[in-house]
């Protein structure tokens, strides 16, 4: 079978596209995992099999019920839908079918065929489906999950604080493509005075070998600024508006449209997709990572993809409105812990002039095995593949919080394949990853040190005394040991909104705020000192964890409510934030 590409799925003038999103039909399966498959689940509608429940796709399946064991099931749901092709797309048009991320492990079938399976969420997949579907009569679309996590999924199953949601999780598209078609394209942008370079590298299939590439530039106005006739090239553009930060510049986030067309010998338009690119370059030094040539200072989030009723679901309204607190806040950039995020929000970020850093989904990994590499390998590929052309994504995170570093002798030889990795796929970038074991040694494999405390927290709870000085102890003593720019990838506490308690404890917005000024102390030392590049506090907004002795509805450590209302801490983050904006 044909799977594809990582290109995100638009209509043009020579694709079509149509959404199978909407409610579908959805069962439990009985603890054997097989047994849907060995009563013909997939060859019939799930209605006719039994009972099913309404399904709203996309959405965490988890906490649109009434009843525990839903919120809670582990291991294997059915889902399924019908869906017509347009008649129109029989005439010589490819078929696809995508995916945007299910979540752990999806298989799908049509018609009763299996088409196509994929391992690991938060990622998309597709497949050609031309020749499994009808266009006389309906088509059934049939989707197992299973979100059993183990010690070789990607993440590993119990290790990391956030709840296990699991479901269709973004959107389902079917689409058109002409026969012969855009696959990839690679854009890398470069600066040379005032002249942008795009460096690309488009790719074709469907058997043709007389296929030129035209690519054109187009700029906010919709002038044409460059083209080539070629499938590979560099175009030059003079004078380039370059992409910019949020409030580092009177524009941020400007944005070319890069348009492939591909013509036939006889001149005639094969296929045509266009994207929108930003033209800036990124280079770093022991000290800081640039922008444009410009030192960057990061003012920002770890967030999660959560909400209320959706848990991981993609939902536009609640990510315009993050946006919008993000901006209100003055922050400059995210991390996308511990998952890579929906592609529409790398599309914000861009328009917005966000910076993020692409976070993997290995989090909190433990047990170094060859088939666990071999899967969090795959998640950077797709990762990368899904993510490189975003103006926006200024590092990779290659993991959260990787275990047992200090100890365990199998985790260099690990890490450092994991970053050759990377770095094979993408030089343009840096890489990090947020350690939280002081003892760890694989910082040497990095561009970027993040690194996540809990002081006032997790270390002497209670206590404002010690945070300002051991974040300043800790950065530097990072800084010395690797010689390397050092970012506080998390930093915060858990706080109920509405709780107050002066003087300051635990739990209150009282003590949210204090123990921000803390860190913020020592981040004002630390910023003058030349290493230090940022600070993100944990966590955006309120999300939801598994039931715990620590977690009282959830980890509470956001500066707005899972709700996005803001709490003092807020408030608090944004004056310092603002203030950093304008002596950037
Ligand atoms: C950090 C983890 C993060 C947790 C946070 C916490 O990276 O995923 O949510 O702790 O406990 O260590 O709040």
């Amino acid at each position: 079978k044909n799977t594809g590409s990582s290109l995100y799925p638009r209509a043009t003038e020579t694709r079509d596209l149509r959404t199978l999103d909407g409610i579908w039909n959805f069962r439990r399966s009985p603890p054997n995992p097989l047994f849907g498959y060995l009563n013909g689940w997939q060859e019939q509608d799930l209605y006719k099999t039994g009972p099913v429940i309404p399904m709203p796709v996309p959405s965490s399946f988890n906490d649109v019920g009434v009843d525990a064991s839903l919120r809670d099931h582990l291991g294997v749901v059915w889902y399924d839908r019908r869906f017509f092709v347009p008649r129109g797309w029989a005439d010589n048009q490819r078929i696809w079918l995508r995916f945007s991320s299910v979540h752990y492990n999806a298989k799908v079938f049509i018609n009763g065929e299996e088409v196509v399976s994929h391992e690991i969420g938060h990622l998309p997949f597709e497949v050609e489906v031309t020749d499994c579907v009808s266009f006389n009569t309906s088509n059934l679309l049939t989707v197992v999950i299973d979100n059993t996590l183990t010690r070789n999924t990607i993440p590993q199953e119990n290790g990391f604080d956030f709840f296990n949601y699991a479901g269709i999780h973004r959107p389902v598209y079917l689409y058109s493509t002409p026969q012969v078609y855009v696959e990839d394209i690679i854009t890398q942008t470069d600066v040379q005075g005032y002249t942008g370079l795009v460096t690309y590298n488009v790719s074709y299939k469907g058997g043709r070998s007389d296929v030129d590439c035209l690519v054109e530039l187009f700029d906010k106005n919709e002038s044409k600024v460059g083209s080539l006739q070629a499938c590979t090239g560099v175009l030059d553009i003079a004078n380039a508006n370059l992409w910019w930060p949020y409030l580092m510049h009177s524009n941020p986030g400007y944005l070319y449209t890069f348009k492939v067309s591909l013509i036939g010998s006889d001149g005639g338009l094969l296929d045509t997709y266009s994207e929108k690119i930003g033209i800036r370059v990124l280079n770093w030094t022991t000290k800081s990572v640039y922008l444009n040539g410009r030192p960057l200072y990061l003012r920002g989030f770890g967030m999660h993809e959560d909400s209320d009723l959706r848990g991981k679901g993609w939902d536009p309204v609640l990510w315009v409105k993050n946006f919008n607190l993000i901006k209100w806040v003055g922050a400059n950039a995210f991390r996308t812990s511990h998952y890579p995020y929906a592609e529409e929000i790398y599309q914000m970020a861009d328009e917005e002039g966000i910076m993020i850093i692409g976070e993997c989904p290995s989090v909190n990994a433990f047990l170094y095995t060859e088939e666990l590499l071999k899967k969090h390998k795959q998640s950077l590929t797709e990762m990368i593949r899904r993510d490189r052309n975003h103006p926006s994504v200024i590092m990779w995170s290659v993991a959260n919080e990787p275990q047992q570093c200090g100890s365990n002798k199998n985790c260099d030889p690990y890490y450092s394949q994991i970053v050759s990795h990377v770095k094979d796929l993408d030089r343009s970038r840096a890489v990090t990853f947020a350690l939280s074991d002081p003892h760890d040694t694989i910082g040497k494999f990095m561009d970027v040190i993040s690194f996540n405390r809990y002081n006032g927290w997790y270390a002497e709870i209670g206590s404002l005394a010690h945070i300002t000085q051991r974040v300043k102890n800790e950065s530097t003593q990072w800084h010395l040991r690797y010689n390397k720019p050092v970012l506080m990838s998390e930093y915060g506490a858990d706080t109920i909104a509405g709780m107050h308690n002066q003087p300051e404890f635990v739990f209150s917005e009282d003590y949210q705020v204090a123990l921000m000024s803390e860190h913020f102390r020592a981040f004002d030392t630390l910023r003058h000192e030349g290493f230090f590049m940022g600070e993100f506090i944990w966590n955006f907004a309120d999300f939801a964890t598994k039931q715990g002795l620590t977690r009282v509805g959830g980890n509470k450590k956001g500066i707005f409510t899972r709700q996005r209302q803001p709490k003092a801490g807020a408030h608090h983050l944004r004056a310092r934030y603002l203030a950093l904006a304008a002596a950037d």
